[in-house]
């Protein structure tokens, strides 16, 4: 029988070809256009894009300082923009995000509506995505994996709450004007809604005015000079934080009246130049919002990134304060 081994030269041929096809398959399976997301920085850290509202308020710059302090202390590579408060800069950053491939995304989205589309792409390219701060009204929750941040409706609420108790002995009308945050985000939503339902228990409590100042101080200002000028006689002032209350004190004494004594101000965040507003006596009462969401942003971030099922909704935990309260609190305040 003719000896029918192949010559051990095309053997060898053979065993190259197979060996350089092994190869490039295997290299094909690990490549992350599959959408299987990113694999980890140059040195193996994992990465995180991260789109920020902006820097509108002194709870912003604090919510930023945490996230940057905790990634640097999480061993997690961040990748940072400042969206200037406008959506089209997030969406644009969530798409550069993408693009680089990044490990995990997480966002403050500016207003409720519009992110159904991006945060699909995001999907699509298997990057699991967080929400911190601020919701988003989508529909579809498998969108993204979790939110971590507070609960508005409850710290507007607590702010109409201590207001109906504040005011019951009060006789005729109480007139409250509202500095409501930027408009279609979730906590000038949420928080109007919670005040509104807290002071319905009293009808001598009317809302006569209501206008975002964007939660920055100028905007509180400008609006509140236009609140002063059109309504002789304000009782109240609900500020959605306490950036615009602070602009809003420079129109009340610009008018010749004494905050915290002709005008009653209620304000949320707590942020410090807010608490010392409240220890002097020209705020009256703040619901807290906490801003030091880092810490817990980068363990949930280590968690998704290794696929664990995490909760779908993590609230801070908050509190709120008095005139005394805030004198005693003001020494230990972090942010
Ligand atoms: C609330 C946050 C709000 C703060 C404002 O979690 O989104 O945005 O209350 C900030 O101070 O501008």
């Amino acid at each position: 029988m003719r000896n029918m081994r192949m010559p051990m030269a095309r053997r060898r041929a053979m065993a190259v070809v197979a060996a350089v096809l092994l190869a490039g398959a295997v290299a094909a399976c690990g490549n992350s256009d599959t959408g299987s997301g990113g694999d980890g920085g140059d040195d193996g850290k994992l990465v995180l894009g991260f789109s920020q509202v902006g820097a509108e308020s002194g709870w912003r710059t604090a919510n930023t300082n945490s996230i940057k302090e905790a990634a640097t202390e999480a061993g997690i590579e961040l990748k940072f923009d400042d969206a200037q408060q406008k959506q089209e800069n997030q969406i644009k950053a969530i798409r550069n995000y993408i693009q680089q491939k990044v490990d995990v995304i997480a966002f403050s989205p500016v207003v409720e509506s519009g992110w159904d589309t991006v945060l699909k792409e995001a999907k699509d390219a298997g990057i699991p995505v967080i929400l911190t701060d601020r919701a988003v009204d989508s529909a579809d929750k498998s969108l993204y994996k979790t939110f971590l941040g507070s609960d508005f409706v409850k710290e507007g609420r607590l702010s109409g709450e201590w207001l109906v108790e504040n005011k019951k002995d009060a006789t005729g009308d109480v007139n409250i004007v509202e500095l409501q945050g930027t408009t279609g985000s979730a906590p000038a939503n949420d928080r109007k809604k919670g005040f509104a339902e807290a002071i319905a228990a009293d009808p001598k409590l009317k809302v006569i005015a209501s206008q975002s100042g964007d939660f920055t101080r100028a905007g509180g200002k400008q609006v509140m000079e236009q609140f002063l000028k059109a309504h002789p006689k304000i009782d109240v002032l609900f500020a959605h934080n306490d950036d615009m209350g602070l602009g809003a004190l420079e129109a009340i004494t610009a008018a010749g009246k004494e905050p915290g004594k002709d005008i009653t101000i209620i304000t949320i965040d707590a942020v410090k130049d807010g608490m010392q507003a409240l220890a002097d006596g020209k705020f009256n009462f703040i619901a807290e919002c906490s801003p030091l969401l880092g810490p817990q942003l980068m363990d949930l971030a280590k968690k998704v990134h290794a696929g664990e099922e995490v909760p779908p909704r993590i609230e801070t935990e908050e509190t709120t304060f008095t005139q005394e309260q805030a004198k005693e609190a003001l020494p230990n305040r972090k942010y």
